[in-house]
């Protein structure tokens, strides 16, 4: 959906129906982007950067900034209005429909409701190496003053670390009884994720495991719609910690405990 330039740059009202960024002013679209171009930085690298951002559909782009990476690489900082509009009353989102507690509400509503430790085992698997993630949600420490499933009192959490292979984790998970999987993926490039999260899914299915578990995913690039998606119960994107997890979890295992009964 496109709108007119001049048009808009007079109507200084909120519509959420045409929604455009702000800069200075209501609707006036202003963003800045930056990118790297394989060209040498000189008047007509900033040309191209200009007829870039034209063809992205930024009306009267600027270069705020070109900066030599090499001889042949240059990046670019461009600001200019975007030509777009959204109708935001039209966005829907998929969201986790359980109540956020704080770590000391989870540990009593696991008394009270679990009546038992929940036993969880994470790791970031296949091939990516990434630990900070699985760490800033399990460690006992925690993470930006969070502590992590590792300092709850009635939680039992096994983190296995990085490159981990599903069916390690699996062996892992059944052998330790657990409840609740927490895969971390961080790299995505060429859909690595998306390759390694099928594989547990579809491994966990192929031994008849799958409903024996929460499976739960986390990592910069997930939202929820896509765990499931993946055939998972549930995902976590950036900002999330250990309280809005284990929060997740333990309701929903509460709500298996009494589906089973
Ligand atoms: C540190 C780092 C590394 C370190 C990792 C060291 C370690 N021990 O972890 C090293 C140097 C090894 C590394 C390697 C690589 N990296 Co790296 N790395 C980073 C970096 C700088 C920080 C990542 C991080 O620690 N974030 C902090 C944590 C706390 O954030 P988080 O992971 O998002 O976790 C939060 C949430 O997502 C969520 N969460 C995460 N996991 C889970 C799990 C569950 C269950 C839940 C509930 C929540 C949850 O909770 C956390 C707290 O809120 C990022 C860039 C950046 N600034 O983000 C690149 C980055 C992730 N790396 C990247 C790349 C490409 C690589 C390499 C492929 C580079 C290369 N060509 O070799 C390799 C891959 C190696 C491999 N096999 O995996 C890219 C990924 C791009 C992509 N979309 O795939 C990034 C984004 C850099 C970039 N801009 O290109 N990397």
């Amino acid at each position: 959906m496109g709108y007119d330039l001049e048009e808009k740059k007079y109507s200084k009202a909120l519509d959420l129906t045409k929604l455009t960024p702000y800069g200075d002013t209501m609707n006036d679209g202003k963003v800045q982007l930056s990118f790297t171009l394989p060209i040498k930085n000189d008047e007509k690298g900033v040309e191209a950067a200009l007829t870039l951002a034209k063809k992205m559909g930024i009306a009267d782009p600027i270069v705020a900034e070109s900066m030599t990476l090499d001889n042949n690489f240059t990046m670019y900082v461009v600001y200019g209005s975007v030509l777009h509009t959204i109708n935001y009353n039209e966005i829907k989102v998929e969201k986790i429909e359980s109540d956020v507690m704080t770590k000391y509400e989870v540990e009593d509503f696991i008394d009270r409701e679990i009546k038992r430790n929940i036993v969880v085992v994470g790791a970031s698997t296949g091939t990516d190496a990434h630990t900070v993630g699985i760490d800033a949600i399990m460690n006992m420490k925690g993470f930006a003053g969070h502590y992590g499933l590792e300092r709850y009192r009635n939680i039992e959490a096994f983190n296995m670390g990085s490159q981990v292979e599903n069916s390690d984790l699996i062996k892992k998970a059944i052998e330790m009884n657990a409840d609740v999987l927490l895969i971390s993926q961080t790299v995505t490039q060429k859909d690595v994720h998306i390759k390694n999260l099928v594989n547990l899914v579809e491994l966990l299915e192929a031994e008849h495991l799958r409903n024996k578990f929460i499976v739960i995913v986390g990592g910069p690039r997930i939202t929820h719609e896509l765990s499931k998606e993946l055939g998972f119960d549930a995902g976590f994107g950036p900002k999330k910690f250990a309280e809005d997890v284990a929060s997740y979890f333990s309701q929903e295992l509460l709500h298996r405990i009494k589906k089973n009964k």
